[in-house]
């Protein structure tokens, strides 16, 4: 892509009605425009992130064995008056009225709806296990929307609902669950942390949320220090083998969120060297509750023995747009984000020091083409803005590598590569710094 006709709207001052480094770096650097209170445009850059995140989330839920669906964002309210929540969600619930009258809302979540769908096909213990899952757009009305797309009141998420005959194929379905939460975040270099949780509004007996460590996070969080040193990468897992090993490891660990923490458990359970106490952003959150709602709506299957259960289930959520903030939030510096690679919007700017310089403008011209024939995506300033303006931008933008081309490396044959994390930079020949990203 070229900067000159990439719509990037970058902004220069720092924007007042932003309280946390997310926000306003979001704002800065054209990702996303409010829309109104806590709803928000997405623009090219910061889009690019979200479907990133989203890939990512999808290929490890694919790989766990759960299948997506597509559910509608408003809902009968119907099937909530049955489940008993249609009352419970209070203000937080945006309801609508058709033209006939009839009660809609726009969804917060989709357990009613799932349930319904699953009741309306499954009759037998034969159909089951099912893992189902979709992405789509949430609102909420929150009371204080705040802190940009962390916590919005439209909202992407990733929500996945397990049915199950009985609590032990449930716990299956958790372990699933709970094992690709922690490879998801860490293929977006998070560490996030599974803590025990309460269930709020969704109920059930079994919750974890996982909070991922960040100074701005909204909330206290306690845990032992060896759950930061442990590489989910490393392992292969095989969802069709006995996953309760993984999870009892990170459960035996105290990691306790400020509502659920007990200083007495934390000193007695965490040597005084490896406790550590920071603040947490809430990246996804898991549940089980058994029949809450498929025995209110009906959801049976005969078992082996003919007798009819209501299927216990679980859902499991990921805010995908939070994602995009938090990820800020765990990693920039003064200069702008720096974009993780798994999800950076590009994964090279290339930056032309002299855009009127005949020979710059060849090497660049070469270098964005090979780039883009080995599917490399790039960022390619072409505009005649000064220098610093260049840097600068690209800087706040966050893209894990700057490959900067000036007439005094031109002479000499070389560009400059510069790694936006560690900020080394490196003179080397065109050659050397295509191997360099190509492989
Ligand atoms: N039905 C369950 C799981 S599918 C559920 O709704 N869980 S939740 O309420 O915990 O939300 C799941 C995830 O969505 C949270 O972990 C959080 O990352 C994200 N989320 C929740 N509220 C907001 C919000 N207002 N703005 C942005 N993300 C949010």
């Amino acid at each position: 892509m070229r900067r000159s006709a990439y719509f990037l709207p970058t902004l220069k001052e720092t924007p007042t009605e932003a309280q946390i480094v997310s926000h306003r770096l979001m704002l800065r650097a054209g990702m996303v425009r409010q829309a109104s209170a806590g709803i928000y445009s997405w623009l090219p850059l910061g889009f690019r992130v979200l479907k990133n995140i989203e890939r990512i989330v999808r290929e490890e839920q694919d790989a766990a064995g759960c299948q997506e669906i597509l559910m509608p964002t408003i809902q009968a309210a119907d099937l909530w008056k049955q489940s008993g929540r249609y009352e419970d969600y209070g203000k937080e619930m945006l309801r609508i009225e058709d033209r006939h009258g009839r009660e809609m809302l726009y969804g917060p979540t989709n357990e009613e709806l799932i349930t319904d769908i699953f009741r309306s096909a499954v009759r037998s213990y034969r159909d089951l296990p099912k893992l189902l899952y979709h992405i789509q757009w949430k609102f909420r009305d929150e009371v204080r929307p705040r802190f940009g797309v962390m916590r919005g009141r439209e909202f992407l998420m990733k929500d996945s609902y397990s049915f199950d005959l009985d609590f032990e194929g449930a716990r299956i379905a958790y372990n699933k669950m709970f094992v690709s939460y922690l490879r998801t975040f860490a293929r977006m270099e998070l560490k996030a942390i599974p803590m025990e949780a309460e269930t709020g509004p969704i109920g059930g007996k079994l919750s974890h949320e996982f909070i991922i460590l960040a100074d701005t996070g909204e909330t206290e969080v306690f845990c032992h220090g060896d759950l930061l040193d442990y590489d989910v990468l490393a392992e292969d897992i095989d969802y069709g083998g006995d996953l309760s090993p993984v999870v009892d490891y990170w459960t035996k660990y105290y990691a306790r969120t400020d509502d659920k923490h007990d200083s007495a458990a934390f000193e007695a359970e965490v040597p005084e060297g490896r406790r550590v106490q920071r603040r947490g952003i809430e990246v996804g959150h898991i549940f089980y509750f058994g029949d809450k709602y498929s025995e209110p709506l009906g959801a049976v299957v005969t078992t082996p023995d003919d007798t009819q259960v209501a299927v216990h289930m679980g859902s499991y959520g990921i805010g995908v747009s939070r994602l995009v903030g938090a990820i800020i939030e765990a990693s920039h510096d003064k200069a702008g984000i720096i974009w993780p690679e798994a999800v950076a919007p590009f994964k090279v700017g290339l930056i032309n020091l002299k855009a009127d310089d005949e020979k710059c403008r060849g090497v660049c011209e070469d270098l964005y083409g090979r780039l883009r024939a080995a599917r490399i995506e790039v960022l390619y300033d072409d505009s005649d803005e000064r220098s610093g303006a260049k840097f600068a931008e690209m800087d706040l933008i966050g893209l894990p590598w700057q490959l900067v081309v000036g007439p005094r490396g031109v002479k000499q044959g070389v560009v400059e590569l510069k790694q936006r994390r560690s900020g080394d930079k490196q003179e080397l020949s065109t050659d050397s710094a295509l191997a360099r990203l190509t492989g």
